[in-house]
């Protein structure tokens, strides 16, 4: 994933800066993120250097996403993800937010990265995952990818494609999925992790979103 967003946001955030954590913001976030202090430091100097104003707007990361895949259309998809680090959804990112998204999604644990995940595909922030839903967020991936109307078709389309992890994931077949159903559809059925993950987060902006091995 960037190593996601950590490796686009290394390059997109080069330049020097003096901006600094006081020693209580540091604390607090080496306790919630694991982060070391230095590391922490350093993520906020490039978050500064490129966000001034102290948070992320979602122009940001289109920018970021348009960089990593310049033949894709990144909108879509930077809607959906940007929902995701936006925490309180008050419409911006902040360090705090970015930073905590940054540490699930690069070593929080298993279920961490599956509950990040699973929040990606709640777009409507109900606590279910419905059929529309994964369909829009696969459609997403793939105009993020620049390849919708080239290899989607057939079974890798987005509505075949769902209905197979529907199969998988919606075992009451109500149409919908917890985040309990979710985490453990991905835990117990490695194809499925393939499937939607891969699928969902290829390469490098796989790591953005989960890492499960
Ligand atoms: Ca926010
Ligand atoms: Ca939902």
């Amino acid at each position: 994933m960037l190593t996601s967003m950590g490796t686009t946001a290394s390059f997109l955030f080069k330049g020097k800066n003096t901006s600094k954590l006081n020693k209580n913001e540091i604390e607090e976030l080496e306790s919630t993120t694991n982060f070391k202090a230095q590391q922490l430091q350093k993520w906020y100097k490039d978050f500064i250097h490129d966000c001034p104003d102290g948070h992320m707007t979602k122009e940001v990361f289109r920018k970021i996403y348009g960089q990593l895949f310049p033949a894709g259309n990144p909108s879509p998809f930077v809607d959906y993800i940007f929902n995701v680090f936006d925490s309180n959804k008050d419409g911006v990112v902040t360090f705090k937010e970015f930073i905590t998204a940054i540490a699930v999604t690069t070593h929080g644990s298993v279920d961490d990265k599956l509950k990040w995940a699973f929040k990606l595909y709640d777009i409507d922030n109900d606590g279910y995952v419905s059929r529309y839903e994964m369909i829009d967020v696969i459609t997403a991936i793939y105009q993020l990818h620049g390849r919708f109307h080239a290899s989607a078709r057939g079974r890798n389309a987005p509505d075949e494609r769902v209905n197979q992890l529907l199969v998988k994931l919606d075992k009451d077949r109500d149409g919908k999925i917890s985040c309990t159903d979710f985490c453990n559809g991905f835990k117990t059925d490695p194809m499925i992790v393939k499937a939607l993950l891969s699928h969902t987060l290829s390469e490098r902006s796989s790591e953005l979103i989960v890492e499960v091995t």
